[in-house]
């Protein structure tokens, strides 16, 4: 029998209304699981089911729900196999990358944002008054209540987690709609909750899709009070229009199109292995990778082929091959899509060093929705392909003369969510952070996470900063009060 991901409301799974959707194998095309739909009174069963688990565990001590949440990062690693095919069966990624990203990563979320909460203190200002006497003013932090929760399919038990666990921590419950895409590890998660003893109707999910459907009906929903959502740049102005009738509280993180720069004098190897990694990891399906690419001029052509080399010796295949180092993408229409772009790189002129079409694999994986990784020189800095969010596994590599041209192209444009910086001239790396319109800044690295640091991005990359305090801070509200001495 096939497998069957169900709605999670007020601890238990359901099939809603009785109605389900497909849930593809990207790897085959092959359709995988059939997932429960939710109706509209199904989400309004989930929002009322929060509702009422909200005054028990807002009143939780807060050691108590870190301990309940440090049981939750034990019981994905107790059934960490689980996750793991799951994981893979949604998004066809290779074993090794979840492995070692996407399920250790759905623990650690949860153990830092325990960790953190229960050392987070307000502050405090001792006021001057004119009689002397002086006020106190300290902060009281409240949970907001219920936190719509809407994810994306690249990384969705790391995404989903890294909003889930802070809201949670804060005593915050949760209505979650993963995406259509990739419905697993959040059903899953559901019994590791109950298992856990986090009680009944504080970790909900509904599944769906999002215009006109589950994900629109959350953002609209009178209860619920703030929504956190991961994804493309267009939905997040969807979901703002539709949240502004209520004036809730949003956190976004939304789409990139980053830049990594390269100096001559880098570290050659390390630089073309760390792009490598940053434009093609995770199919370029990470809002973090590098699909822009500036060189400077003496080491460009250099660059390029050893780049294009990196790209060509990306193997993609079946996700239990320890030999694979690429999944598909996403969905046929992601697909669609990107090879959309390709055609339009080639009309634009582009040259493509590696890639630039679809791999020949044998059954079941000709069916997937694989891609080749792909390196265009030559293309306009103005071209679609160069201005637009791709996300899939290709960049485009531009040379550049002084750092000061680096700069301004890698600020051009209108998103703003991270930048890679290889050389070895750590005065110059620090004087481009200062200067470079984006939220995260790697030097020397990408994708290197300490879950403490601000993240989130400018322009049309986002609005607000999670990580650390800034999600616990997010996840509350803090009322001043003043007391007269
Ligand atoms: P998406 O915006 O298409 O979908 C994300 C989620 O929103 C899905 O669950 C979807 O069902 C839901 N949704 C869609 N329309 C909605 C609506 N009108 N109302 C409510 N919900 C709605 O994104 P995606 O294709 O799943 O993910 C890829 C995108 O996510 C890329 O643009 C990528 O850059 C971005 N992303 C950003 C970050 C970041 O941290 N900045 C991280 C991961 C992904
Ligand atoms: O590492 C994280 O915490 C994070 N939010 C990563 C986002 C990746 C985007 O696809």
């Amino acid at each position: 029998m096939r497998q069957q991901w169900r709605l999670f409301i007020a601890g238990a799974y359901s099939d809603g209304g009785g109605e389900t959707f497909p849930d593809y194998n990207p790897a085959t095309g092959v359709v995988a699981a059939e997932v429960a739909l939710a109706t509209r009174a199904d989400v309004d069963r989930a929002v009322a089911a929060a509702n009422k688990a909200l005054p028990a565990w807002r009143k939780t001590p807060v050691a108590e729900r870190a301990r309940l949440l440090r049981r939750v990062a034990d019981g994905i690693e107790a059934r960490f196999d689980e996750f793991l095919r799951a994981e893979v069966a949604d998004t066809g990624k290779p074993y090794g990358l979840a492995r070692a990203l996407d399920v250790p990563r759905g623990a650690a979320n949860f153990r830092i944002f325990a960790d953190l909460a229960v050392g987070l203190g307000t502050e405090c200002f001792e006021t001057h008054t004119e009689d002397g006497a002086g006020a106190l003013n300290y902060g009281l932090r409240r949970p907001l209540g219920v936190v719509g929760v809407i994810c994306p399919w690249n990384l969705p038990l790391l995404l989903l987690t890294w909003k889930v666990a802070p809201a949670l921590a804060m005593g915050n419950a949760v209505v979650v709609k993963p995406s259509e895409e990739t419905p697993a590890t959040a059903a899953l998660l559901g019994e590791v909750m109950a298992t856990a003893g986090v009680p009944p109707g504080v970790y909900n999910v509904v599944h769906g899709f999002g215009p006109e459907s589950v994900g629109e009906w959350l953002v609209a929903h009178p209860d619920v009070a703030a929504i956190t959502f991961t994804g493309e740049t267009r939905t997040g102005q969807a979901i703002m229009r539709t949240a502004a009738t209520r004036a809730k509280r949003l956190s976004f993180e939304l789409g990139g199109k980053n830049a990594a720069i390269v100096f001559a004098d880098a570290d050659f190897e390390r630089a073309v292995a760390g792009v490598a990694r940053s434009s093609f990891l995770n199919g370029g399906q990470v809002c973090l990778c590098s699909e822009r690419v500036y060189v400077e001029r003496p080491i460009f052509e250099r660059f390029v082929a050893a780049l294009a080399a990196e790209a060509r010796r990306l193997r993609p295949g079946a996700p239990e091959d320890s030999a694979t180092t690429l999944g598909p993408l996403i969905s046929a229409a992601h697909r669609e899509k990107v090879l959309g772009y390709y055609a339009a790189a080639r009309a634009a002129g582009a040259e493509a060093r590696a890639g630039g079409g679809v791999p020949d694999l044998p059954p079941p994986y000709d069916g997937g929705y694989f891609v080749e990784p792909t390196v265009w020189t030559g293309l306009p800095e103005q071209s679609a392909c160069v201005t637009e969010e791709i996300f899939g596994p290709v960049c485009h590599v531009a040379p550049f003369d002084e750092e000061e041209e680096a700069l301004a192209l890698a600020n051009a444009g209108d998103y703003g969510l991270c930048a890679a910086l290889w050389t070895s001239d750590l005065a110059r790396a620090h004087r481009l952070a200062q200067a470079l319109e984006v939220g995260v800044i790697w030097i020397n690295s990408w994708f290197l996470r300490d879950l403490r640091t601000p993240f989130g991005g400018m322009k049309l990359s986002g609005v607000g900063r999670e990580g650390g305090r800034y999600s616990l801070d997010f996840y509350t509200e803090i009322k001043n009060v003043c007391v007269k001495l």
